[in-house]
């Protein structure tokens, strides 16, 4: 007979990290960027760990539904769901809306605790979380070169020193950025974040990394920064360039509508974003390539049903990053590992990230591909005095939601964002 397991505290931690001056549609990265570590701990004493999102409205919901967590089997993942949704919108899930929406929040609490909860599982069974998922198929999971056009330096002084990536606002500037990324970390495929300049411009960049690295598919994302009759002027400019044009427009009617004249697949990060969105996105032939991520699609199993979906369907599947530390690319490495279709080589930032919460330092890439931490659960460890250092720099910093726009106010005061820039 097996003992039970039961959830005995949960603890949220926010922490702010240093994150360069990286430049996208909204603006520019300010000087921190915000996370929350998530514990779960077992009466016994084991903690699972989780990573997400350190927004003000991020961390009421997951304290809201941290409180109720108590007494939960970890395996008990359908009881998780039932008390979030509970939580966060006063009522159960009902199965019988279809196709289900508004999930986002529900879905966002769950992946962190969900996540953590795993961690345990997989702890208790003695296996490594892919084990726990259903198996490897891979045991190295690729990752993308993530590139931005960046400012040499924050506005006014952040109180650490200066990154040494410089400034990149250039063609050859942005060629440089890619050969120190490509030669430090193997990567085998590169994203070029857009949204930036005019898109001309910026295709200006993509031929130069194309003549740079001839071998190295391409992929460029503006955000929704395009309108569609821009995008449309300049897809010819794109064809036979990308393996993919990641939300070149800002909704799914404008994807729907570029996708009739491109060549190459669209990919989403920002318009299939819950699974009540895919019988339109379907309908539309909107996109081709879905981004997933753990964070918001609602944990590592709805990844895996959203990859299920896609094989299904026909989209290709990769995933989204945002500014992350060690824990989120364990999880996004160990579930990467079980999908048979993981198309496209994942989208990290883990790269621009100096500073880490887990015992050992930063993971490290080899051949632009993450080996599968070593079990059981995640493989990784909460490194306390990195943790409360790390919460330190939150209490200090000021940020409590992410504001890229003002952010870039700061260095061009009249910089305008909003609508499709171009
Ligand atoms: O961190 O600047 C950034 C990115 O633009 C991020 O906010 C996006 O969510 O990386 C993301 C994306 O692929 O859209
Ligand atoms: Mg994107």
């Amino acid at each position: 007979m097996t003992k039970q397991i039961r959830v005995g505290e949960v603890r949220v931690t926010p922490i702010a990290f240093r994150d360069p001056p990286l430049l996208n549609v909204a603006g520019v990265h300010e000087p921190w960027a915000l996370r929350s570590i998530i514990e779960v701990i077992t009466e016994d004493g084991r903690v699972g760990l989780g990573e997400s999102y350190g927004d003000l409205e991020t961390l009421a919901d997951l304290a809201a539904c941290a409180a109720i967590l108590p007494g939960l089997d970890p395996f008990d993942l359908n009881g998780l769901r039932r008390r979030v949704s509970q939580t966060l919108s006063g009522h159960d899930e009902d199965p019988a809306v279809i196709p289900p929406s508004g999930t986002r929040r529900v879905n966002v609490s769950f992946g962190a605790f969900e996540v953590a909860m795993l961690d345990l599982q997989a702890q208790a069974a003695g296996i490594p979380l892919h084990a726990l998922l259903g198996g490897a198929v891979r045991d190295r999971v690729p990752y993308s070169a993530y590139l931005f056009y960046k400012f040499a330096r924050h506005h006014g002084d952040p109180g650490y020193p200066t990154d040494s990536w410089g400034e990149v606002l250039s063609h050859a500037q942005m060629v440089d950025e890619t050969r120190r990324m490509i030669g430090a970390y193997g990567f085998g495929s590169i994203k070029l974040k857009g949204g930036v300049f005019e898109p001309d411009y910026e295709i200006e960049t993509l031929r130069a990394l194309r003549t740079a690295f001839p071998d190295h598919p391409l992929r460029i994302d503006p955000n929704g920064g395009w309108s569609v009759a821009t995008t449309l002027r300049v897809l010819p400019q794109l064809d036979g360039l990308l393996e993919y044009l990641e939300d070149p427009t800002g909704t799914l009617a404008e994807m729907g509508e570029v996708a009739k004249h491109a060549s190459m697949p669209l990919a989403t990060n920002m318009v299939t974003v819950e699974f009540g969105h895919i019988p339109e996105t379907l309908r539309l032939n909107a996109v081709q390539v879905i981004l997933s991520d753990h964070h918001y699609w609602g944990g590592l199993r709805a990844s895996q049903n959203l990859a299920a979906l896609g094989r299904v369907f026909g989209l290709g599947i990769s995933m989204h990053s945002n500014s992350h530390l060690g824990i989120s690319l364990a999880a996004m490495t160990h579930m990467g590992a079980t999908l048979p279709n993981l198309t496209y080589a994942a989208d990290t930032h883990y790269p621009w990230q100096e500073d880490e919460v887990i015992q050992g330092g930063k993971l490290r890439f080899e051949g632009g591909c993450l080996a599968l931490p070593a079990g059981p659960g995640l493989g990784v460890t909460l490194d306390r005095v990195a943790l409360a250092s790390l919460h330190a720099n939150y209490l200090a910093c000021g940020i409590r939601r992410r504001d890229d726009g003002t952010e870039m106010r700061k260095h061009v005061p009249d910089w305008q964002g909003g609508g499709p820039r171009f």
